[in-house]
């Protein structure tokens, strides 16, 4: 086999809110891989925080400012990516937020923004490349799917709808488009150490772990959180050609998560 086929020299790689966390950690992987990195956030403080990140890394990453449930926006910074760098080859639909209410406590705005963001923005990134990619002959979309693509638990009812219909999402866009040589498949990561699961990971008063935290450790036979660096090797695989015939799939990171009952107390 032709190792090259993990190789993304020559590619231009659009990452979604990728200043830091997941997103940052796939980029700084496929710049290692080869391809250009365009990155946006949803401010210039977050895109300036980002640029000088990647410069830190020797990553000379094309950053831009766009709220990604904004079609226009969106649509309005593809063209900009296609004219200043060139035409998006591989999207990474990262950008996400989480709200941790319990449903009946929780807003219908509330609800809605975390749609919003989860899923009506990966399906506006999408359509916004996807033209392009047919022209083309070729594209990749993954989609940042989640433990919760595949179940449930207490004050995240609007993530978990979100991140289920983003697994759909991911295989309707394969459904739809597989003929013209676009993969679009999803990277389910499990728990994973970034700012956004912070808030489960804090110290007790005592200094005990979280009880969320140990929580995890008993579900997680790696009897560990992820890193964010765990998702960097089958993020290059699902945007290279290795994966060329592997489409609407998900393909979750978890260290073992969703096969196992859990350490008995
Ligand atoms: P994070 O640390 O909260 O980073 C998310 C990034 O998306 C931030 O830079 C955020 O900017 C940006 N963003 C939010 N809304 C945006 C918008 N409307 N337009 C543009 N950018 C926006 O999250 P993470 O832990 O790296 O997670 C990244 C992805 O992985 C998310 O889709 C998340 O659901 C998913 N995920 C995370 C875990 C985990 O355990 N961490 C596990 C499974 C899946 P702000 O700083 O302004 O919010
Ligand atoms: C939560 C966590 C999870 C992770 C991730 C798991 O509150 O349960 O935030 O949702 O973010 O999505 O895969």
């Amino acid at each position: 086999m032709d190792m090259n086929a993990f190789s993304l020299q020559g590619k231009i790689a659009w990452i979604t809110g990728a200043s830091y966390g997941i997103g940052f950690a796939i980029a700084e992987a496929y710049a290692s891989a080869g391809a250009t990195i365009v990155f946006n956030d949803i401010n210039q403080d977050l895109v300036n925080k980002g640029l000088a990140a990647y410069e830190e890394k020797g990553i000379k990453a094309h950053g831009y400012v766009c709220d990604v449930t904004n079609e226009e926006a969106v649509q309005e910074l593809v063209k900009k990516i296609e004219t200043e760098v060139g035409v998006v080859d591989i999207l990474v639909n990262n950008a996400g937020i989480i709200r941790r209410i319990p449903m009946i406590e929780m807003s219908a705005a509330d609800f809605r923004k975390v749609i919003d963001v989860d899923l009506n923005a990966p399906f506006i990134c999408a359509k916004a490349v996807i033209p392009s990619m047919i022209k083309k002959g070729h594209g990749k979309i993954i989609n940042i799917c989640s433990m919760m693509s595949e179940l449930g638990r207490e004050t995240v009812s609007a993530y978990a709808a979100a991140k289920g219909g983003l697994k759909m999402l991911t295989r309707n866009i394969c459904s739809e488009y597989g003929e013209y040589n676009i993969q679009c498949n999803g990277i389910g990561p499990g728990y994973i150490a970034t700012p956004q699961t912070a808030p489960l990971r804090e110290r007790q008063p005592d200094g005990s772990r979280h009880p969320f935290d140990q929580f995890i450790i008993a579900k997680t036979p790696a009897a560990r959180w992820g890193e964010a660096t765990d998702l960097q090797g089958p993020a290059v695989f699902l945007a290279s050609d290795a994966s060329n015939f592997v489409n609407g799939h998900i393909l979750y990171v978890d260290g073992g998560i969703l096969a196992y009952i859990g350490k008995q107390p």
